[in-house]
C-alpha cells in the first residue's frame, strides 16, 4: 500500500569494494527508492568508504558506518543490525556489495514479509538451480553444504548459507545477537538457525545469483572450517531436537 510501507534498511559490509557501492546503490534506489542504505565498511585498503560518504554527502537515504580494522562479515552485519534497531527500521536486509544479490528482489522480499514472515530468505536452489558464473566445484560445495546443515541441524530451508535475507526487527532483537559468533558463511546458518528454533515463520523467495565481476573474493578453507564446526555446536544448542526447540518461550 503506499505510503504504508515498513521502514527498511539494507544493511551492506563492504571490504574493497570501491568499484561497486555506486552500482549497488543506484540499483537498489530504482527497484525501492524508499529504502535506505547502511554501508558497513572495515577499512577497505581501496578507499571504499570515501567513495561512500560522497555519496551520503548528497543523499540521506545513503548511510556509513566505519567500522574499524577488518573483522569479517558476521561482526559488520551485527553491528549494522544494532545501528537499525536503535533506529527503528522494522525490515533489515543482508545484502552482498559485489551485485551479487540482485535488488531487482527486494519487492519480492518485502512482499513475502507482509505476507506474515518473520524472516525471508533468498534461495538459490529451491524449483532448480539459479547460479551463473561459479565453477561447478563452488556449486557443488554449496550445494552440499545446504545438505548437510539440513541433515544435521533439521534446519528446513533449501539455501541456508545464503546471504540475501530479510529479517523482521522483532526476529533480529529476539535472536540476541550478542550470542552470535560466527562470521563466515557460518553467520548465515546460525542466524536463521536461531530464528527457526524460536518458531519464527521463515519463507523462501527465489532469487538469481551472480558471481561478482570485479574484486577479490574472499572464500577460504577457514570459512568452511568454521561452518562445519558451527554446524554440530547449533544442533548442540537446540539438544539435537529436529524441532524448533525454544518455540513460543
Ligand atoms: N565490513 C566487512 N565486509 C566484508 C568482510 N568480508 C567480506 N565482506 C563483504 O561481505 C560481502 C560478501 O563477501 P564476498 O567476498 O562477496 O563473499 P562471497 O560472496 O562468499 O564470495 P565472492 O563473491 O566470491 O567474493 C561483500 O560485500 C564483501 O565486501 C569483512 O571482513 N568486513
Ligand atoms: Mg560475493
Amino acid at each position: 500500500m503506499p505510503g504504508m510501507e515498513r521502514k527498511t534498511l539494507l544493511v551492506i559490509p563492504t571490504y574493497d569494494e570501491r568499484e561497486n557501492v555506486r552500482l549497488v546503490a543506484d540499483a537498489v534506489f530504482r527497484a525501492a527508492p524508499q529504502a535506505e542504505i547502511l554501508f558497513v565498511d572495515d577499512d577497505s585498503p581501496d578507499g571504499t568508504a570515501a567513495a561512500i560518504a560522497e555519496m551520503a554527502a548528497s543523499d540521506p537515504r545513503i548511510h556509513l558506518m566505519n567500522h574499524g580494522a577488518k573483522a569479517g562479515l558476521g561482526r559488520a552485519y551485527v553491528d549494522g543490525f544494532r545501528w537499525g534497531l536503535a533506529r527503528g527500521y522494522e525490515l533489515l536486509f543482508e545484502m552482498d556489495a559485489d551485485l551479487s544479490h540482485d535488488p531487482k528482489e527486494i519487492p519480492a522480499f518485502v512482499a513475502a514479509a507482509e505476507s506474515g514472515a518473520d524472516l525471508v530468505l533468498g534461495t538459490r536452489y529451491k524449483g532448480g538451480i539459479r547460479v551463473i558464473n561459479w565453477p561447478l566445484n563452488r556449486l557443488l560445495i554449496s550445494m552440499f553444504a545446504g545438505t548437510f546443515v539440513r541433515a544435521v541441524t533439521a534446519l528446513p530451508v533449501s539455501d541456508p548459507t545464503g546471504g540475501y535475507k530479510c529479517y523482521t526487527a522483532r526476529v533480529l532483537k529476539a535472536i540476541n545477537l550478542d550470542r552470535i559468533v560466527s562470521n563466515g558463511y557460518s553467520f548465515q546458518i546460525e542466524t536463521t538457525f536461531e530464528a527457526w528454533r524460536r518458531g519464527f515463520k521463515i519463507a523462501e523467495v527465489p532469487i538469481v545469483f551472480e558471481d561478482r565481476r570485479s574484486g577479490q573474493s574472499k572464500f577460504s578453507r577457514s570459512i568452511a572450517r568454521e561452518a562445519f564446526f558451527m554446524v554440530f555446536s547449533l544442533a548442540w544448542r537446540n539438544r539435537f531436537r529436529r524441532k524448533p526447540g525454544l518455540a513460543g518461550r
